[in-house]
């Protein structure tokens, strides 16, 4: 095998060949016409997927074309590099994101248009790209997208999954989930690129051994990373950066020598183990998963990256000019998955490249950036060094050496021994203290050069409680930087009729490039005309939704209702029982009333999404009292008109594009101090949807721009919660709440013996449960509802509200995010090809 080439670092022998030269003679048509009848065999479209194909194809073309191009340049011009290395990136459908970031949608609605299709249709033919399980992976392609929109030269690295995020099957009749496979790959994917030429041995086990003082990694197993590269698309600038995937492949196709002697298992072992490595993506939000296999797959995108990246650096700088890497690139590492970064840099630096060990470890911690995206202890990652001692014997004694100089450094600073053993990056299991594990978040801590948190409340909590102990020691390291998200997708492109009135008040769509430019709607809230045609939208987008509910259900619901939406991942901490709690409360109240009083109620549909991990026993069940409270309120006769429950089956980013725009309320009602930040709420709030939730994450911020009194908030401060928590047994909990939990006992939704341990979990204070206080919230929730009801029999009140809120999200757009990193962490200016 020849070394790896790198397509970036290739040197331009025929520049001029390979720069961008966009294709002009065909028309669309043309191209279109010619990817299906060459690629796939047809002379014309006959379905809407015949139609994606001919154009997925066509646009990719477009895109490595000003991919090439923008590399050309960047090749030349030299700039500094940030790589955002992830274990996800939830990149959705990429067709209308192409088009239109291209500012192609002209042309591509006249092609398609006279094959007899429409392109929003044909645009339903892709299917997702699921390569993550929620906020973390979608922030990850929102920062892609605003990295490329604002010419940073910037690069994703991750996993090409071959099997995504599962897809959810949820039993209509009993409200089970159910998981299959995610099998994504297999009508091909137009939107990558293979680089057969790039590749990076990966290597696992073995051990080390020293030759003249020097530790020599001997490995067991090795593998190939093989580079697909995916095309992410500036709006309306030339620049398209790149999200490098990597796929695992063994040396040798098979091992012939055993396949002769019959052993056919034996023969195509090493493919069946390199395959496992980028097979399948771990379903778990927010909960690490401890396994090897996750393990390995951490390391084995990391390596490859970090390798990659080393490789470009050395084609362009030589060997000899290693201090000016950070000049060149910055490295941010999305939680702690990709955080074996720390050792792996250095190690490659020290042992590969054959620097001292002094100047490994610091551009290493000169490179790397570690972003934190929860509280929750138990959601860091710690691996048993028992394991890493099996599979990374070398990046083990690093981070042994790191940790040695660390407790001897903090020694020397005063600090006592009782404080060094909190902060030792290996300590003993709290659960079984004869395990020793690696914390990799006190590892990522020790060595990043910039640690931030998500939202500024979480960035707090980081700073006071998560890792005190190191902010005392470097506080200068600590920043916040408050997720935002890209407003191409998730107002410009998912929002059409939106879009086209806030364009048509402001007199130009230069907003979606300055999103801060939504504020001039302030002036118009109260305005009538105004209101009127900002009411018209939303019914438009409510009236979709209702489409989407008939189709999945076949219901029609009453759209004079109140559309209510909770969408995410299922998790306790986020409190989707909660919210069918109080619905359950409410059926209650509607049952008693007379036909007169029901007239006077505000008639709700409330809609949920949201996958529960595998494992996640108590979150499976969630979901299915969702269904079955469902399935009773939506054909009970008496209160049908005024209240339903939907749960869209498997809620993904595509189905996240069509609720959002269609709803009016949204719930956001994590525990105080457990929400990181929260993404979807800001997705929210620019599409004028009013906000329910409690005082927590980015919730916050958006009450600041917003107006903190236009937002329903309710329940504890996160700095009550500690003090609640231990006498959450004293409570004297509602009589309402009481009755709820009696009723799901008693079977009112079926099933009482399946509910039990879930009412359990917030109900019996004898097992010491209701951890996220949902008993102690419940009541100023409910008034916060009474409180959602009255001002929604107010319309104008209500679209004020809605206007105000779209008009302060200007904040949350990913471009102001990125901005930020690249200004106070990554320290990179933009670069557009010229
Ligand atoms: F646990 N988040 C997520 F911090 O989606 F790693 N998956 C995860 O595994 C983690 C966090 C992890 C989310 C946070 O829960 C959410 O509050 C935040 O908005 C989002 O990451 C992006 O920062």
């Amino acid at each position: 095998r020849a070394a790896p080439v790198l397509a970036m670092a290739k040197p331009s022998i025929n520049a001029a060949a390979t720069a961008a030269a966009p294709p002009t003679a065909a028309s669309e048509t043309d191209l279109i016409l010619k990817k299906l009848r060459y690629d796939f065999g047809k002379l014309t479209p006959e379905t809407p997927r015949d139609a994606y194909n001919g154009a997925a194809f066509a646009l990719r073309e477009r895109l490595i074309d000003q991919m090439e191009a923008t590399h050309e340049y960047w090749r030349k011009a030299d700039p500094k590099f940030t790589y955002y290395l992830s274990a996800e990136f939830l990149m959705g459908r990429s067709m209308m994101n192409t088009v239109l970031n291209l500012g192609l949608q002209g042309e591509y609605a006249k092609a398609l248009n006279e094959m007899g299709f429409k392109m929003e249709q044909v645009a339903e033919a892709e299917r997702d790209a699921a390569l993550g399980n929620g906020g973390l992976g979608r922030l990850a392609a929102c920062f892609l997208d605003s990295m490329a929109t604002l010419d940073l030269p910037g690069w994703g690295y991750g996993i090409r999954y071959k099997y995504g995020m599962f897809k959810q099957l949820v039993d209509r009749s009993t409200g089970y989930q159910n998981e299959v496979p995610d099998i994504w790959l297999t009508d091909g994917n137009p939107w990558e690129v293979k680089r057969n030429d790039v590749r990076h041995k990966v290597c696992f086990g073995g051990k080390v051994e020293k030759k003249d003082g020097k530790s020599v990694w001997i490995p067991a197993e090795e593998v190939w990373a093989v580079a697909y590269d995916n095309p992410v698309p500036g709006f309306r600038t030339p620049t398209c950066a790149n999200l490098r995937l990597w796929d695992a492949q063994p040396l040798e196709e098979f091992d012939l020598g055993a396949f002769n002697a019959g052993e056919y298992d034996k023969a195509m072992l090493a493919r069946e183990r390199a395959d496992a490595i980028s097979a399948v993506l771990y379903p778990n939000d927010a909960t690490p998963e401890g396994k090897e296999l996750r393990l390995k797959q951490q390391y084995f995108f990391v390596t490859a990256a970090l390798q990659d990246v080393l490789a470009r650096f050395k084609a362009m700088h030589g060997t000899s000019n290693w201090d000016l890497l950070p000049e060149k690139a910055s490295f941010q590492l999305n939680d702690t998955h990709p955080t074996m970064a720390m050792a792996e840099l250095t190690r490659l630096l020290v042992d590969v490249e054959g620097l001292s060990w002094e100047q490994g470890v610091k551009l290493t911690s000169q490179c790397l950036n570690y972003t934190n995206h929860t509280v929750m202890p138990e959601a860091l990652e710690k691996w048993p060094v028992k394991v890493l001692a099996k599979m990374l014997p070398r990046n083990l004694e690093i981070i042994e050496i790191i940790d040695e100089g660390w407790q001897k450094w903090l020694k020397e600073q005063g600090k006592s021994d009782e404080e060094i053993k909190r902060m030792a990056i290996i300590h003993p299991n709290q659960w079984n203290p004869d395990e020793m594990l690696v914390n990799m978040a006190y590892l990522a801590v020790v060595c990043a050069n910039r640690i931030n948190g998500v939202a500024a409340i979480h960035s707090e909590i980081v700073k006071d409680e998560l890792f005190n102990d190191f902010y005392k020691v470097f506080p200068s390291k600590f920043q916040n930087k408050t997720n935002g998200v890209t407003p191409r997708r998730w107002l410009n492109f998912c929002n059409p009729e939106l879009s086209a009135l806030i364009t048509e008040k402001l007199g130009s769509d230069n907003w979606v490039n300055n999103l801060e430019e939504l504020t001039k709607l302030r002036a118009f809230a109260t305005d009538k005309g105004f209101q009127e045609k900002w009411q018209q939208v939303k019914r438009q987008k409510k009236i979709q939704l209702a489409g989407l509910i008939k189709q999945m259900f076949g219901d029609d619901v009453n759209l004079d209702s109140l559309f209510d939406v909770q969408i995410k991942r299922i998790h306790e901490y986020k409190r989707q029982h909660l919210n069918v709690f109080s619905i359950i409360h409410r059926y209650k109240e509607l049952k008693a009333m007379s036909p007169e009083q029901r007239k006077q109620a505000v008639p709700r549909v409330c809609i949920f999404g949201g996958k529960a991990a595998s494992s996640y026993d108590i979150a499976k069940r969630i979901v299915r009292l969702i269904n079955q409270v469902g399935n009773k309120l939506n054909s009970d006769p008496d209160t049908k008109d005024l209240l339903r429950v939907y749960f869209i089956p498997d809620y993904n980013v595509s189905l996240a594009e069509k609720m959002i725009p269609g709803a009016e309320l949204s719930q956001h009602i994590s525990t105080a101090g457990t929400e990181a930040s929260g993404t979807s709420n800001m997705k929210f709030q620019m599409n004028g949807s009013l906000i329910l939730g409690t005082w927590d994450g980015a919730t916050i911020e958006i009450a600041e721009e917003t107006g903190v009194d236009e937002v329903f908030i309710f329940g504890v401060r996160a700095h009550q919660i500690h003090e609640l928590r231990k006498t959450r047994k004293d409570l004297k909990t509602d009589p309402r709440w009481d009755a709820i939990m009696e009723d799901i006992k008693g079977g009112m939704f079926g099933d009482a013996e399946y509910f039990k341990p879930l009412v359990d979990s917030v109900h019996d204070m004898n097992i010491g449960n209701d951890w996220f206080l949902l008993a102690n919230d419940f009541a100023d929730y409910m008034r916060a509802q009474g409180e959602v009801d009255a001002v929604y029999k107010d319309q104008s009140e209500w679209t004020r509200r809605s206007i105000m809120y779209t008009a302060g999200s200007g904040k949350f757009s990913s471009d102001r995010t990125v901005r930020e990193y690249a200004e106070d962490v990554w320290n990179m200016k933009p670069c557009r090809p010229q």
